[in-house]
């Protein structure tokens, strides 16, 4: 059985087929695991849902900003703004409750031991051990699936950063921000959650989350996306997997046995 790794799709369907296309992909003995951001911003963001649904033996997805932001549009109180267009046909179709379900049980973070392989959106905050980022994961994944879903979800809009002294709402938001919306920590060890470019354009006082000198997990092999700036990247054993895809960029899969082979496929959007 393969595994495979595909960075963020943003509903870009197109491009999803295209690439499982070229990887010869088979739904019987295959398994995908999605980096997320499978909504928004692109032109098919139901239709990569339904697809995924429908293939729902063979894939899952680690959330990321997107899919929860569409999940605060529908178990949560967040507030439809036009900026979220893109997804409205969610909000409006007739398999929207099966679609969401099966959203709001995906992981914040997988692993593959034989792997030794970590997926997760954005990242794993570097002051975390293997053990406390698998706990983080499970007590937001928990609360996503309770009935307090709504009020998490509702209340995720801060920028609030890790530290090891908080409790209740702020650790909540502080676990989510660091999994699905991390790129920089600051000379503060603070998460910077406005810039969005390269490291190589950026303030040397910024410092990818990667390549802080606190990272506690040396020995694992990261895969993550969300940040399509950085592009087919890799740092050691950490691989970036968003190409920007929906920007005009390409869509990046793997096959966890070559992890070295890339295998993009170049958007149609245009830039
Ligand atoms: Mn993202």
């Amino acid at each position: 059985m393969r595994k495979i790794v595909i960075g963020d799709v943003q509903g870009c369907l197109d491009e999803l087929k295209a690439l499982l296309d070229l990887m010869n992909f088979n739904s019987a003995s295959d398994r995908v695991i999605f980096l997320g951001d499978l909504v928004n911003r692109g032109p098919k963001s139901l239709e990569v849902l339904e697809f995924l649904y429908s293939m729902d033996h063979c894939v899952l997805n680690t959330l990321g900003n997107h899919d929860l932001h569409l999940l605060a549009l529908t178990i949560g109180n967040r507030p439809y703004r036009e900026k979220d267009r893109s997804i409205k046909p969610i909000l409006d179709s007739k398999n929207k409750i099966n679609l969401i379900e099966w959203l709001r049980h995906q992981p914040l973070m997988h692993e593959e031991p034989a792997f030794d392989a970590i997926m997760v959106h954005a990242g794993i905050h570097p002051e975390w051990d293997i053990l406390q980022a698998r706990s983080m994961a499970k007590e937001i994944e928990s609360l996503l699936q309770s009935d307090n879903a709504s009020s998490v979800l509702t209340g995720m809009y801060s920028d609030q950063s890790w530290s090891n002294d908080l409790d209740g709402v702020p650790k909540i938001n502080a676990i989510i921000n660091s999994f699905t919306r991390m790129r920089f920590l600051d000379q503060n060890g603070l998460c910077n959650f406005t810039e969005k470019n390269a490291p190589r354009e950026v303030s040397d006082s910024l410092t990818p989350w990667f390549m802080s000198e606190d990272m506690k997990i040396k020995d694992k092999n990261i895969f993550f996306g969300h940040w399509s700036t950085l592009g087919d990247f890799c740092h050691e054993n950490i691989s970036c997997l968003d190409a920007g895809c929906v920007w005009g960029g390409e869509m990046i899969a793997i096959d966890l046995d070559e992890p070295q082979k890339k295998i993009k496929y170049k958007s149609s959007i245009s830039r």
